[in-house]
């Protein structure tokens, strides 16, 4: 074994609080939901049962309703805010009362796919199944009740990419008086220079009253919430996870849940095409308030590419965007377009680099069969770990390690990385997982 892949073992093993994984105990000190998706993939390289406990120890946090919550609070920890009695949700695992970008199911294919031990990857991806179909229809029936085809996202949190500059606008509406106490712990950690400001942290909480204010009640929140988008990362993310999904299904399900993911996957496809921006050459994310488009070019804004919603056109047209930010920086694929005012290389969602996306963002290119720019981006990867180290995020113009080191999806990437070899060209396509030649990601 590599000093490398042992390096980002022993990452994963040191985060790991026995059968979940913290994405970093000194800064988030619980389990993230699209955290753990990535986690488990990277325990799936060496140790699949790992892999698939950090999945179903996720799932013991999932909601009657089928939601999948954003934090599963296990076990008691205060150096975190906000911690459940801000959250105030009444599970019995305590838990957030928000979600987080739906990469769970293509991560559980993924793991599922690679495991060496079939009869073991079967009966635990029978135990999961269930779990993932309902938080599926949790999405639709609750996010997209009338069928646009596009799921909504009540809170920054939800998408993953807190304050990325696309979220100023539509954050804009929330107010920042909250009921109540903010008092930050992540600013104690990381420097503030790399996180979001306190105005930001105003609103989110805000939105947290907000919500525990009509007792979590999905049509409440839903109707309610001053906050309301359509981020194309989530929707293309969602999109994806429907197909892989569809393809378990074969195997762990049945005909009529096929057809609902089907279905909706058809009406998503076309709600994501109409955000594209033929000038911009990228996906724009959706005001779901102002029913409008939110101009500002993302690394989210690639993933439809990974969601197999772009055709051949759109994705030239978006490898030639890249092939623009590549230009102004030294590494792939900042988080915000370097020539967008509100780029910030070094603060969190406004600039910097974040491993997981471009795992996806690189497989969606390949899948298209823009190979060299797939490779690129996996070589940039590799090179901001090799030069730094197993960092929360990167400096794009330098590789310059940010946040929090010895983060566990970035270790969890790596491993899936050094393992998986070179970029695959395969398209998120249903056919059944277990009889196609090449796995789907
Ligand atoms: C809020 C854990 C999470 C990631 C998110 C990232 C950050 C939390 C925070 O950390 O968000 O969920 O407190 O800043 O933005 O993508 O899942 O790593």
């Amino acid at each position: 074994m590599s000093d490398r892949i042992a390096a980002a073992q022993a990452t994963l093993r040191a985060n790991d609080r026995g059968g979940y994984t913290v994405p970093n105990p000194h800064i988030y000190p619980f389990q993230w939901n699209w955290d753990s998706a990535f986690v488990a993939m990277g325990f799936g390289t060496f140790n699949a049962a790992r892999g698939f406990d950090e999945i179903d120890t996720l799932l013991k946090g999932q909601w009657e309703n089928g939601l999948v919550p954003h934090i599963v609070f296990h076990a008691p920890a205060d150096n975190y805010f906000p911690g459940p009695s801000v959250w105030g949700t009444n599970q019995s695992v305590p838990t957030s009362g928000i979600t987080q970008c739906p990469v769970l199911a293509s991560a559980a294919r993924h793991l599922w796919e690679h495991a060496p031990d079939r009869a073991l990857a079967d009966a635990r991806m029978a135990q999961i199944y269930p779990g993932l179909i309902r938080y599926h229809a949790w999405w639709r029936q609750t996010r997209d009740p009338h069928g646009t085809g596009l799921v909504a996202t009540l809170h920054p949190w939800e998408t993953g990419s807190d304050n990325s500059p696309a979220w100023d606008g539509p954050l804009a509406r929330v107010p920042t008086e909250t009921v109540t106490e903010i008092i930050r712990r992540d600013t104690g950690v990381v420097d503030p220079a790399m996180r979001p400001h306190a105005h930001d942290y105003q609103r989110y909480i805000h939105l947290v009253d907000a919500f525990r204010g009509v007792a979590w009640d999905p049509a409440r929140m839903l109707a309610a919430s001053p906050f309301r988008v359509a981020d194309i990362g989530t929707n293309a993310v969602l999109l994806r996870a429907n197909q892989d999904l569809m393809a378990l299904g074969e195997r762990f399900g049945t005909a009529p849940e096929r057809a609902a993911l089907a279905a909706h996957s058809d009406q998503m496809r076309a709600a994501i095409a109409r955000q594209w921006d033929s000038a911009a050459g990228i996906f724009y994310a959706r005001d779901l308030i102002a029913d409008a488009p939110i101009r500002v070019g993302t690394s989210a804004g690639f993933l439809p590419l990974w969601g197999g919603a772009a055709p051949p056109h759109q994705a030239a047209s978006l490898a030639a965007t890249l092939g623009r930010w590549a230009s102004k920086v030294a590494y792939l694929v900042p988080s915000t377009d370097p020539d967008d005012p509100r780029y910030e290389p070094r603060r969190y969602w406004r600039g910097p680099i974040w491993s997981v996306v471009n795992w996806m963002i690189a497989r969606g290119f390949a899948a298209h069969g823009h190979s060299a720019l797939a490779r690129r981006i996996d070589a940039d990867t590799r090179a901001l770990v090799t030069k730094n180290g197993f960092w929360e995020y990167f400096d794009p113009r330098d590789g310059t390690g940010l946040g929090g080191p010895d983060f566990s999806w970035t270790a969890g990437i790596d491993l899936v990385l050094g393992t998986d070899g070179a970029t695959p060209a395969t398209s998120p396509s249903a056919s059944s997982a277990q009889t196609s030649a090449a796995p789907a990601c």
